[in-house]
């Protein structure tokens, strides 16, 4: 039988304790959930901050475009360094002044794609085809991480070389 393994590290944290044990899923079994980065660990900005926050964000970060999320923690929509960039340019240079005076909601990507985590590996594929990467939302909207195209590629790599293994 073919199987396409998968490691999963499930922390079962107690009072005292926290063990790791492993498991092992075909590929038509991996989801979203398995392969995203849960939220509490994506770089975000919020609707209502000011550019010059966002750029910290995204210089410190070192990302090129992260999520943009509401005060409930919606995701509406993402934003990028060339966006902000392209905004403060005028004719005679950059106007550094303008990024205190914009918000992230005057010129964020609205029209975002969104995923959900109990979408299956090929949708998951096919979604980061054109987008570095994919927002996990529930289905109410709120934001529950990303979806990138490393971890997309770093599957498909482990499928490769599972293959090559069983000849
Ligand atoms: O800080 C970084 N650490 C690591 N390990 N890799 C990085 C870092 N910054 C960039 N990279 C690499 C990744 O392979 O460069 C690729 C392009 O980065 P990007 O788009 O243009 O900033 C990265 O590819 P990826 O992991 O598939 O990520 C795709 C896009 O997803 C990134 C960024 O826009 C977003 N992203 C990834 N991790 C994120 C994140 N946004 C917010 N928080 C995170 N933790």
């Amino acid at each position: 039988m073919f199987y396409q393994f998968i490691l999963i590290d499930k922390n079962v944290k107690g009072d005292l304790w926290m063990s790791t044990t492993r498991e092992y899923k075909k590929l038509e079994e991996i989801t979203v959930e398995d392969l995203m980065i849960p939220s509490e660990k994506v770089a975000h900005v919020m609707l209502n901050n000011p550019l010059e926050h966002a750029l910290l964000v995204l210089t410190r970060s070192g990302y090129f475009a992260v999520p943009v999320l509401d005060p409930e923690n919606k995701l509406v929509g993402t934003i990028s360094k060339t966006v902000i960039l392209d905004q403060i340019l005028g004719i005679e240079g950059y106007e550094v002044e303008k990024l205190s005076h914009l918000l992230v909601s005057d010129v964020m990507e609205k029209d975002v794609p969104s995923i959900t985590k109990t979408a299956s590996f090929i949708d998951g594929l096919k979604s980061v085809i054109d987008e570095p990467f994919v927002s996990v939302v529930d289905e109410e909207g709120y934001f529950e991480g990303i979806l990138t195209r490393r971890a997309i590629l770093k599957q498909v790599k482990r499928e490769y070389y599972q293959n090559q293994y069983r000849g």
